[in-house]
């Protein structure tokens, strides 16, 4: 199976950052919705959610980097769909999306969560967004596990 698979998590007491892409929202909005829900069964207090919508993924790192030294959050999930098109956008944007995540992971002390898909079709966005197999849930999760991590 390809799911991550998680321990018992607990989230009450961190503050965890979460920055959407409007862009493709049908795709980002289902995405965030399951990772708040997430962040909600783990236990995160609703006070220490930070939701911070940005245009599009290119200004997700801008976003991320703005809730860790604004709201000093534990960890970021950062959340975008980029779907694969006519011009090279697809390519340039992905490629600075993961190398500016891949920084903030490595520079600042606060974990972010790659919350990007990057699809070839619009049909690979929607299976990745809804249903048992919406990813957020488990970006979610992944931010509190790291969040403790960096706590610890
Ligand atoms: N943003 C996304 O989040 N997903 C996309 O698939 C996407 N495709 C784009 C394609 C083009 C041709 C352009 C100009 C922008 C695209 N963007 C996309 C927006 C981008 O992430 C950013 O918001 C803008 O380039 C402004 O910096």
């Amino acid at each position: 199976m390809k799911e991550i698979s998680f321990e018992k998590i607990n989230g009450s007491g961190l503050k965890i950052g979460v920055v959407v892409a409007r862009w493709n929202s049908a795709v980002t909005y289902p995405l965030r919705d399951a990772c708040l829900q997430a962040l909600k069964d783990a236990g995160v207090e609703k006070e220490h959610i930070f939701v911070q919508d940005v245009p599009g993924s290119y200004e997700v790192v801008y976003g991320a980097k703005h809730l860790i030294e604004q709201k000093h959050v534990d960890a970021v999930v950062a959340i975008g769909c980029l779907i694969k098109g006519a011009t090279m956008h697809f390519e340039y944007i992905a490629e600075a999306v993961s190398q500016g995540i891949m920084k903030l992971n490595t520079e600042t002390s606060v974990p972010v969560i790659f919350g990007v898909l990057t699809c070839l079709t619009e049909e690979q966005a929607i299976s990745r967004s809804t249903g048992d197999n919406n990813h957020g849930y488990a970006w979610g999760q992944s931010a509190i596990e790291m969040a403790s991590l960096k706590k610890s």
